[in-house]
């Protein structure tokens, strides 16, 4: 954690009129203190900054919460505790996630801090966050490689007779050993029909000669997810599988080669979209064609349809068309990039031919 974000948040405080902002959801405290344990709360002001959490975390806080005065109440209830240090008075305007604080905790706050307006900054720490700093690229590049180390040494894994599960289960020990925090999410990986549905979990269904196994997976470092997904056939393709997975990687290739500053996450997605649209696949491809990574996996910005925003320069986003057809099945093919400027650079590596095992 550096001062610099504290900085850049104290700049909306001012934009906003706000006296304070209340961070609570886990990602968005560890983005503005540096803490990665569950429990916690951090009230920034103009000018100073707290953080709370209860006695578990007492040793971890002080080790990663460097910028803030840090308080450890006797009680686990950090709303209570806030109450105490007396910083929330009557008449402040004071921020808050509404995006993500509880119906629960929004009614405590009222009743612990009767004066204090509280104001909706829901998306605030995310829209924050989006950009990201050398040192955050750094700690992506360096998950986005270890899970494509880890796929090259899962394709020696990939045989008939395994199941969905034992794969799933193999690749997170990959990924574990070469250096993996843990798995980004739950790794999907759906095989022959079961490739038609975009988050399928991964089963009992034993893998088949002649089928596509899609595998959506990434591994995390410091906090930082990766999210790729390849899609692989098991022996050889036929016409059909060609030229599904054909279109799919034009697509992508099309998007990558599209994407840079300055566009809306419109654009880029309608790049891709078009192409599948063209070759008769348009109902198909019914999701976004990609989403921002950070601490959390699905971040700002988006590429989607009914996203108008621009995306900046030092934004992280996966890139990942796919078509899916119930029945048949499906490909999808996804890849982190940073956008530039001019162009974006791709943090992935893993082949994206179409490799027969
Ligand atoms: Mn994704």
């Amino acid at each position: 954690m550096n001062q610099e974000r504290l900085i850049r948040l104290r700049l909306e405080l001012e934009k906003y009129d706000l006296d304070a902002m209340l961070v609570r959801y886990a990602s968005n405290l560890r983005y503005i203190s540096g803490y990665s344990g569950s429990n916690g709360l951090a009230l920034i002001t103009r000018k100073d900054a707290f953080f709370l959490t209860d006695f578990r975390y007492k040793t971890q806080a002080e080790q990663e919460v460097t910028q803030m005065q840090l308080r450890v109440p006797r009680e686990a209830d950090l709303f209570a505790a806030l109450a105490e240090t007396a910083v929330l008075k009557a008449g402040m305007v004071c921020g808050f996630e509404g995006n993500r604080l509880s119906y629960e905790s929004f009614t405590r706050l009222g009743l612990l801090f009767p004066g204090t307006e509280f104001r909706d900054m829901s998306m605030l720490m995310e829209t924050l966050a989006a950009v990201k700093e050398e040192s955050e690229i750094l700690d992506l590049e360096k998950a986005a490689g270890i899970t494509d180390k880890a796929f090259m040494e899962l394709l020696n894994e990939i045989k008939p007779g395994i199941s969905e599960r034992q794969l799933d289960a193999k690749l997170s020990y990959i990924m574990k050993s070469l250096g993996s925090e843990r798995d980004s999410f739950d790794t999907i990986v759906a095989s022959g029909v079961n490739g038609a549905k975009p988050h399928h979990k991964p089963g009992d269904k034993l893998l088949r000669e002649g089928e596509f196994i899609t595998i959506d997976f990434g591994a995390m470092y410091q906090g930082y997810h990766a999210d790729v997904t390849r899609t692989v056939c098991l022996g050889k393709a036929d016409a059909k599988q060609k030229e599904i997975y054909d279109i799919v990687l034009q697509a992508q290739l099309k998007a990558l080669a599209f994407i840079r500053a300055g566009i809306t996450g419109k654009a880029a997605d309608a790049v891709a979209r078009d192409l599948i649209v063209q070759k008769g696949y348009g109902e198909n491809f019914g999701h976004g064609l990609g989403h921002g990574l950070g601490y959390e996996i699905h971040a700002e910005p988006r590429l989607s349809p009914k996203y108008e925003e621009k995306l900046q320069v030092n934004q992280i986003v996966t890139v990942e068309p796919g078509i899916y057809i119930p029945g048949w099945g499906g490909v999808r093919i996804e890849d982190n990039v940073v956008v530039k400027e001019k162009d974006c650079r791709n943090l992935t590596t893993a082949p994206k031919n179409l490799l027969e095992l």
